[in-house]
């Protein structure tokens, strides 16, 4: 059922949109389990402002593209006005923007090249992975094309068993970040439209008839079974498919159904499971067998539920203490995505006494929440439906959509993830609201095990402030921002503000807080000052522990993020500020407020 849901997904993306923009991308679950080949490091590149690579004068798709990556040689009848060779180089992974300065603002296509040698095996197809491509990317294997995308924060994965051979090959990727009013995200945000192969690059080797699909998670009612299946492509329904999870002895069997899927609902013996937590965030090698192949993911079991305005892990009440991140890398800025941004970040987040981080604005790299599930850390995940998108657009929700089932695919076996976001700060209208309602019945249909949440906004009556957004019935859980201090009032208003919430479901204040430049000291009324920001953080925190259904806390922000928007001289110099940490690692006041109350437990309560 659910694959055939996954399947329509898809098929409305491509149907509605009136543009081919996820031409034969898939997603292959658990792909970075299977040692990759890695295509990181120096691509030849070219800057293409006028997309000449790829169309022809009278806007036509070229034939005889960048792509073919052709030599000029003496007696040519044809002018080749490239050369991949001669050209350039710049990192994969990485944005292009911090790499050149000359590329600091660029915004449109650029160019990828590079050479490679590949050993075939017979029997294995072959997948080209992509970590994220912002915004839009083509990808050709020896001039044949593979797959296009459309969307810079999810992974997809393009096969080029038919394209790629023994020995010599070369990949080129186009990737445009121009944006768009019908994108998602659209023309504005407050972040860095950072451009390019921002994430890995790899090819995935896998047997014909292989595992691509699985769910695999613990019931919510008895927590003493773990249920869910196993898709297996290019099989033969009846074949039998199995989950061994040694440590626990366990074995379970089941046969592919005739949409190639095995089910499982198997039990586990008494007191011998251990539950993931942040307290104790076990996870089980698990191995998924079918007829040729054979996949081993680790996974964490562990329930997460609403009930009135609690939120339930593993059946207890528990306060999310937590912090907003951008995937902006610490120390060097640019686009995060390596393993040591992760630990970084995250590393940052533990210090700070953090149970629970907001991934914000879009799915981050798998090593975030990979290194979350390690640590034992919350993740609320979300798609870049940000501000004014075009709700009215069908073709937008078909994008949104693919993202969503892109990210829920990824990340859907990693116990750290307990909330799918469908939103930030979006206007209160019929359409939006309908819009955001599809994408949380679509959130469920492909995960039930898991939590719907948005971040909205609230609205303000004299001291009152309130949140009665209609789109608050399709959720589970209530997200709110607000700038009490900010961009409204004083740090001392929060002492008077009183709040009317008009769900009884958990509430997070998914954001709050203010600039500082790190370094910069005045008294506590000088905006942009330590001091300043820090004064929010007080009056905040006790504001918040006045809201009985407080569940939950991430400020506005773990570090200091690049915005084009944010361009006060001296102060801001294109960053937003509002960071508990400057990107150099230095702290600032507000965090050790913020950490003495996770610490000492003085903000929220579980039940
Ligand atoms: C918000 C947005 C966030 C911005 C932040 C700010 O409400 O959700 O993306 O960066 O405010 O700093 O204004």
């Amino acid at each position: 059922m659910i694959s055939r849901i996954a399947g329509l997904i898809i098929c409305c993306v491509i149907v509605l949109s009136n543009v081919v923009f996820a031409q034969d991308a898939k997603v292959l679950d658990g792909s970075d389990q299977r040692s990759p080949i890695s295509l990181n490091g120096d691509s030849h590149t070219i800057v293409d402002p006028y997309r000449t690579g790829l169309f022809t004068f009278h806007n036509e798709e070229k034939k005889n593209g960048w792509f073919l990556n052709e030599h000029g040689k003496v007696g040519d009848t044809q002018v080749i006005e490239y050369d991949f060779a001669k050209a350039p180089t710049l990192k994969v992974p990485g944005d292009w923007n911090t790499q050149k300065d000359s590329l600091f603002f660029y915004e449109g296509l650029l160019w990828y090249q590079r050479d490679f040698t590949y050993i075939a095996k017979p029997g294995k197809r072959v997948f080209l992975h992509v970590g994220a491509a912002n915004y839009r990317s083509w990808f050709w294997v020896n001039g044949k094309k593979v797959c296009e995308h459309e969307g810079g924060f999810t992974s997809f994965d393009c096969e080029v068993s038919s394209a790629i051979h023994d020995g010599p090959n070369f990949v080129v990727a186009a990737v445009n970040n121009t944006r768009i009013a019908d994108g998602v995200p659209t023309l504005n945000t407050d972040w860095w439209n950072y451009g390019g192969l921002t994430r890995d690059v790899s090819l995935i080797e896998v047997p014909g008839s292989f595992i691509d699909e699985y769910d695999l998670h613990l019931d919510r009612a008895t927590r003493s079974k773990i249920e869910g299946w196993v898709h297996v492509e290019n099989a033969k329904p009846g074949q039998p498919v199995s989950v061994d999870i040694s440590e626990l002895n366990l074995r379970a069997s089941a046969n592919l159904d005739e949409n190639n899927r095995a089910h499982f609902d198997f039990d586990i013996p008494a007191k011998t499971l251990s539950l993931w937590s942040p307290d104790s965030p076990k996870l089980y090698k698990v191995q998924l067998r079918s007829a040729d192949d054979t996949l081993t993911d680790e996974i964490g079991f562990r329930t997460i539920e609403t009930r009135g305005s609690q939120i339930l892990l593993n059946g207890k009440p528990i306060f999310l203490r937590g912090i907003s991140i951008h995937a902006e890398a610490p120390f060097r800025t640019g686009r995060a995505y390596s393993q040591e941004d992760a630990n970084t970040l995250l590393g940052w987040a533990r210090d700070l006494g953090c149970n629970y981080v907001r991934l914000a604005h879009y799915p981050h790299d798998e090593r975030m929440t990979r290194t979350a599930d390690r640590l034992g850390i919350l993740v609320w995940s979300e798609i870049p439906v940000y501000w004014m998108i075009q709700f009215d657009n069908p073709a937008v929700l078909a994008k949104a959509k693919l993202q969503l089932s892109e990210e829920i695919r990824r990340d859907r076996n990693k116990a750290s993830v307990i909330f799918w976001s469908v939103a930030n700060e979006t206007p209160i209208n019929p359409a939006r609201t309908k819009f955001l309602s599809t994408l949380a019945d679509t959130a469920r249909a492909l995960d039930s095990s898991r939590l719907v949440t948005a971040a909205l906004l609230v609205r303000g009556e004299g001291h009152t402030k309130i949140i009665d957004d209609p789109l608050g019935s399709a959720l589970d859980v209530i997200g709110a921002n607000e700038y009490i201090g900010w961009y409204e009032q004083k740090p001392e208003t929060a002492d008077q503000t009183m709040w009317r919430i008009d769900y009884e479901k958990p509430l997070i204040m998914s954001e709050f807080g203010g600039d500082a430049r790190a370094g910069l000291h005045g008294n506590e009324n000088e905006r942009w000052t330590e001091e300043y920001q820090a004064s929010i953080y007080r009056h905040q925190l006790v504001m918040l522990n006045r809201i009985s259904q407080l569940r939950g806390l991430s400020p506005w922000i773990l570090m200091d993020f690049r915005s084009p928007s944010r361009q006060l001289p001296g102060v801001q110099d294109y960053f937003n500020r509002k960071g508990l940490i400057a990107p150099d690692g230095t702290k600032k006041a507000a965090f050790y407020i913020l950490q003495k109350a996770y610490k000492e437990g003085s903000v929220g309560k579980a039940d």
